[in-house]
């Protein structure tokens, strides 16, 4: 079994409607276990401001699939809710769900880049990370409680506790 943390994000269509029920389709994936889950969390758009505002949480999940499968898996919830993909790069949606690390594994493909590209400057994904996680470290050594404790919170907080 691998080890794997998920990011989710929605700001459009009742986001806490759409993160509890990607929460429960996670808890349905073949070869798959959630383990852990954090609080929801409210955060400030990143990118375009002219959206409205996020919610955020992050999910550990053991997997028998390997990454890419994963993803294939997550992608298949993203279109079953209703996700239409757009060109609007960071704009708003009503459901994203990132691979943000996956057990130690480097991946840097064109389909994949794992650990997640944003995840040093996210505080959306940090703070959720290292509230479900202790001594968790990055492939290049670094810390996520250090991370976190150090990157700006920007408005962020927790709206409920999921578990
Ligand atoms: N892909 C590569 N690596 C991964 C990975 N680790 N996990 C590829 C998931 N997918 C990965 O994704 C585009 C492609 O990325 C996929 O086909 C996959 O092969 P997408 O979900 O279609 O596009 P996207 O998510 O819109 O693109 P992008 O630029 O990755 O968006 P971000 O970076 O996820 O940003 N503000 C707040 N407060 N909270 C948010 O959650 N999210 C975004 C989206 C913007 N602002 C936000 C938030
Ligand atoms: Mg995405």
């Amino acid at each position: 079994m691998s080890l794997a943390y998920i990011g989710l994000g929605s700001n459009l269509s009742d986001p806490q409607a759409q993160i509890i029920t990607a929460i429960e389709k996670l808890k349905q994936l073949d070869g798959g276990n959630v383990i852990k889950i954090s609080s929801l969390y409210f955060s400030r758009p990143m990118g375009p401001q002219d959206q409205p505002d996020y919610m955020n949480a992050v999910v550990a999940l053991e997997t028998n699939k390997s990454a890419i499968e994963l993803l294939e898996q997550l992608q298949h919830i993203e279109t079953i809710t209703g996700r239409i993909r757009k060109d609007d790069r960071w704009g708003a949606r009503i459901l994203d769900l990132d691979i943000i690390l996956f057990d130690q594994e480097v991946i840097n493909t064109t389909r994949l880049t794992i650990p997640h590209y944003g995840l040093k400057q996210r505080e959306f994904v940090l703070l959720p990370l290292a509230e479900i996680t202790s001594d968790l470290f990055l492939p290049d050594g670094d810390s996520i409680d250090e991370l976190a404790s150090n990157i700006a919170r920007n408005g962020l907080k927790i709206h409920s506790k999921l578990s």
